[in-house]
Formats: C-alpha cells, sequence, structure tokens
C-alpha cells in the first residue's frame, strides 16, 4: 500500500540543519525518507487576532511560569491550547524527494549584489533559464494548471490559453490568518518565463490581470485591495511567469524585500515608457534591455556559474 505524506513525514531521518531564522522562526532541516533526500521546513506559525479572547482564557493559556516580575513589567513562559486543524502551532513543508537544487535553495548562505546587464542576460543568464525550463521542476505548476493538484483551493480562473491565469493560495500561507495572507496567480501561457520576456505588448495582459486578481481577492476574503501588495521575484525560482499577492501586513523579511521583489505596478509603468519610447520611433524595447541589479546567495547556480567567475575576470561555465 502507497504511504500517505503524514507517513513519510514521520520516517523523516534528520540529517543536519540547513537553516535558521530567529526572527521569523524557520527551521530549515535536511534528511531522507526510505533513502532518498527530503527537505523540512518548518515555521512558527502567527497568532490568529480573531482567537485572542481563548487565548489568554486559562484553557488557552494551560500552563504558566513566571521568569520576572520588574515594577508593573512581567514577563512569563507559556504553553498554548493547540489543534493542528484549528490552532497549529507550527506550519511543516515536506520536500521529498527533493534535490540539490532545493538544498541550496533552503541553506544559510552570504548573498552577493549582483548587476545583470542586458549582455549578461542575453549570453549567460538566458541560457541558465532555458537549462531550468527543460530541467522539468515545472511539475507541480502544470499540476496546478490542468487541475491535477490543488483545484479545490482555485480562488479565481480564467481559462483562457493566452490571457488566463489561476488564482490560488501559496504553499508558505496557513490558510487562516488573514494578515498573513499569501496567494499565487499562475498563468495559463507559457511563453514567458521571467519578467524578462516581457514587452510593451504584455501591458493589457498584465493591466486586467492585476484588476482581476485585486478584486477576486478582495471579493473572497473581505480585503481592501490597497491592503494587497502584488509582485514579481527576479530571479524567481520557477520560470513559469506568476505573481505573489500578499497582506501588506505580511514580513515577508528578503523575499519581498528590494533585490528580489518587484511591484507588478511598477513593471507596468516601465513597460508603459518602453511603449512611448517605441512610439516616438525607437527601436522595439523590453525587460530584456534593462540593467536590473538583485541579490543571489553564495548557494545559487546563478552565482557559482555565472557571477563569482565573471567578479574574478574568469568565463562563466554554462
Ligand atoms: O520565487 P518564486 O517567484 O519562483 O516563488 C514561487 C512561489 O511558488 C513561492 O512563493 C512558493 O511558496 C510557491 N510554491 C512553490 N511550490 C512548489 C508550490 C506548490 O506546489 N503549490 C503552491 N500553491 N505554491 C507553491
Amino acid at each position: 500500500m502507497a504511504s500517505t505524506p503524514e507517513d513519510d513525514l514521520r520516517a523523516f531521518q534528520f540529517e543536519r540543519v540547513l537553516n535558521q531564522d530567529t526572527g521569523r522562526k524557520t527551521l530549515n532541516l535536511l534528511g531522507s525518507i526510505n533513502g532518498q533526500p527530503a527537505i523540512i521546513t518548518a515555521e512558527k506559525t502567527a497568532f490568529n487576532a480573531d482567537r485572542a479572547p481563548a487565548l489568554v482564557s486559562p484553557e488557552g493559556l494551560p500552563s504558566l511560569h513566571l521568569l520576572q516580575k520588574n515594577d508593573i513589567y512581567h514577563w512569563f513562559m507559556g504553553t498554548l491550547q493547540q489543534s493542528a486543524d484549528a490552532a497549529a502551532a507550527v506550519k511543516v513543508n515536506l520536500i521529498y524527494p527533493c534535490t540539490d537544487v532545493h538544498i541550496k535553495k533552503y541553506s544559510a548562505q552570504k548573498p552577493h549584489m549582483v548587476v545583470e546587464t542586458p549582455e549578461v542576460y542575453a549570453r549567460y543568464v538566458s541560457r541558465y533559464i532555458a537549462e531550468k525550463v527543460a530541467g522539468g521542476r515545472l511539475n507541480w505548476v502544470y499540476n496546478i494548471l490542468e487541475h491535477r493538484s490543488e483545484s479545490e483551493k482555485i480562488v479565481y480562473e480564467d481559462e483562457d490559453k493566452l490571457t488566463g491565469f489561476i488564482l490560488l493560495p501559496d504553499l508558505k500561507w496557513d490558510l487562516v490568518t488573514m494578515t498573513s495572507l499569501y496567494l499565487s496567480v499562475i498563468v495559463h501561457r507559457t511563453d514567458i518565463r521571467s519578467i524578462r520576456d516581457l514587452n510593451a505588448s504584455h501591458l493589457a495582459f498584465l493591466r486586467s490581470m492585476r484588476d482581476r486578481v485585486l478584486s477576486a481577492t478582495s471579493d473572497r476574503y473581505a480585503i481592501a485591495s490597497d491592503e494587497l501588495k502584488v509582485y514579481v521575484h527576479y530571479q524567481p525560482s520557477y520560470y513559469h511567469f506568476h505573481l505573489h499577492v500578499v497582506h501588506v501586513a505580511h514580513d515577508m523579511g528578503s523575499s519581498a524585500a528590494v533585490g528580489k521583489a518587484i511591484l507588478l505596478d511598477e513593471v507596468i509603468q516601465t513597460l508603459e515608457v518602453m511603449q512611448r519610447v517605441q512610439a516616438a520611433g525607437g527601436t522595439e524595447i523590453g525587460y530584456k534591455d534593462l540593467e536590473i541589479t538583485y541579490l543571489v546567495g553564495e548557494e545559487h547556480d546563478l552565482w557559482r556559474r555565472v557571477f563569482e567567475p565573471l567578479k574574478q575576470g574568469l568565463e562563466p561555465t554554462i
């Protein structure tokens, strides 16, 4: 009989800690399941403000230990009443079997600012992206687009093969805490691998998608659209065009910070300017012509194979 995801998680054999973030309260572990490598990422969940009255009741805080008292200040350690379905203490993600790329991605690493010129993109990075697309890391994306996985979670879908997309919860969201709401938008078309493939011809598509994503999210979750930020990653982890839709109150750390996240509105603005330059008689331009500065970790293939060699005056190995 096939094992369940719970069986697999229980069979995890710990090997080493890949990374820990005490601020965001996450822990990434490498191990194995049935002899194959696996990664567990654990994150302490945010408090659900709707349950605040229960939290401070004796049932909500079953045991308390006073650590210190000083004048009007008191600090305690306590235990929380928990249940995996309604009040979970931790969100656990399992990647099994995982690849070397996953291990590097979830490992502690020093970031570097790199400047990707149009030439570096055309000569090296676009080749790296083509390698990644051919490498089959997009199965989970196609499972969503073809309704093989997560279809019960879809918030909005336009099935058109050119202008259509699916809006659904990102795997990082606990599906409960509204102030950490995190959705993804995955487009149906397969010809945009990253923002580098965008030009003025995509403006109508992006504007319409932005408007529909904001209103569908507002309607479903009763959140005003000015409490949502919509952005893309450059570099993304997956080279099939997608957007991130996140509550403004949610602190995403480096994944929503400069050097990684670019607001969709900013992308649209840039394309509008490009369109005007083109209309004024200039040659066709797009994101492929921009210099883009971003952060890349030392474990990332782009650092090792492109930017580190370039920094050392060597030829990239791609
Ligand atoms: O960095 P990048 O822009 O490529 O981000 C990809 C996003 O996809 C991240 O926010 C991930 O949490 C999310 N994601 C990754 N996987 C494997 C899945 C998945 O299987 N389902 C869903 N819903 N989101 C995913």
